[in-house]
């Protein structure tokens, strides 16, 4: 009797923090990876700029693979930071591009930077939960000048 109350407390802090707090990476997600279709896979350009992403909104489809590509056009550094979008897919890998660069391997992380005047970087994923996810640019006042916009998956 004693035990099961103590579960309950726990459950109850347990959900109170998942709904307040940040989801969970994507479980399974090297299962995912595996079994995508990589030859389906569709890239898509952010072009960074003062202060702008191009597109500003990303439309995503849950369940597919994709190559998306963080391009910093501009004359100064720029985030992509996409926290809770991060936590959302499967990740396969990030790279900067071939043939000079090298890739990474990780469960998530919090936020992008491209260097200015033409620096890239290239997020291998499958999309797996629907929502809409902000990303901005967190240097200075970036955010407030227009590096703003949505990533919806459906
Ligand atoms: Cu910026």
């Amino acid at each position: 009797m004693r035990m099961s109350i103590i579960t309950l407390v726990a459950g109850a802090i347990l959900s109170a923090s998942f709904t307040a707090g940040a989801a969970e990476p994507v479980a399974d997600a090297a299962a995912i990876v595996k079994a995508a279709n990589w030859d389906a896979m569709e890239t898509i350009t952010v072009e960074l700029t003062e202060h702008s992403f191009t597109p500003q909104d990303l439309k995503l489809k849950a369940g597919q693979p994709y190559r998306l590509v963080i391009k910093n056009v501009g004359q100064k550094d720029h985030y992509y930071t996409a926290a809770e979008f991060f936590k959302s897919v499967a990740w396969r890998k990030v790279q900067t591009p071939k043939p000079h660069g090298g890739e990474i391997k990780a469960p998530y992380f919090t936020a992008v930077e491209a260097y200015k005047n033409g620096g890239a970087v290239e997020l291998f994923f499958v999309t797996v939960n629907k929502g809409v996810f902000d990303v901005i640019c967190t240097i200075e006042d970036h955010k407030d000048q227009g590096m703003d916009g949505k990533i919806v998956v459906e």
